[in-house]
């Protein structure tokens, strides 16, 4: 089975749990839609994540989100910074870099962050006979290669309109799975009438939030 998981900010926990619930196994692919990073107020665990997601190896595929980029972004430009003038820099808005900080080396976290910006904007898949769009915020058609800002920010981006439309319509002849926002706040994955948008953020970084997995083959969803 192909398998499709949202934002998990920092959630290892819960990472972990959909993991056993889903009965993931060495048969089964796992995309993660991006912001494995930031949030999680009381119980944040970024190295949990990233380890996890290492362990399944060639078994998972990561789409890049707007905090891994901003994380990764951040601790470039740390280490480029003069080691004494460090202090002078305005600390990463999330828990994140204060966290892996305090377990990995420079080279660790650089190295961290040259994998997190080789994570693709967005892929193509086909599973079953059905093509699919991935992507963070939102999906372009694949011959148009957009900016990155378009694929990490969706609305903030291109304007409400223009994301309207993106959820409304889809793009022809393919299934767009994204992430980025938990568009009814329920912490439902949500889906369009035409079920070729589905949204897959169920609002894990906030306490009052879970995490969602789809299933692509049976569009089964499950939440933890
Ligand atoms: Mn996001």
């Amino acid at each position: 089975m192909h398998y499709v998981i949202g934002d998990i900010h920092n959630n290892n926990k819960k990472f972990e749990e959909m993991l056993k619930k889903i009965h993931f196994s060495q048969e089964d692919h796992l995309y993660l839609l991006g912001d494995l990073f930031d949030r999680n107020s009381w119980e944040p665990d970024p190295i949990g994540v990233y380890f996890n997601m290492l362990k399944l190896e060639n078994r998972c595929t990561v789409v890049r989100g707007n905090h891994d980029t901003w994380l990764a972004q951040y601790i470039m430009d740390y280490f480029d910074f003069p080691e004494k003038e460090r202090k002078r820099l305005e600390p990463y808005p999330y828990n994140s870099f204060e966290l892996i900080m305090q377990r990995f080396t420079q080279v660790d976290m650089l190295n961290l962050a040259r994998q997190i910006m080789e994570w693709p904007l967005q892929i193509c898949i086909e599973v079953g006979g059905v093509k699919y769009l991935l992507a963070h915020a939102w999906t372009s058609m694949p011959d148009r290669v957009m900016v990155d800002e378009y694929y990490l920010m969706g609305r903030y981006f291109s304007g409400d309109e223009a994301y309207e439309m993106f959820l409304a319509d889809g793009r022809e002849g393919y299934i767009s799975i994204c992430g980025h926002k938990n568009i009814m706040g329920n912490g439902m994955i949500w889906k369009n009438k035409r079920k070729n948008v589905y949204m897959c953020d169920c609002g894990c970084g906030f306490g009052n939030g879970r995490l969602g997995c789809l299933c692509l083959e049976t569009k089964e969803e499950t939440y933890v």
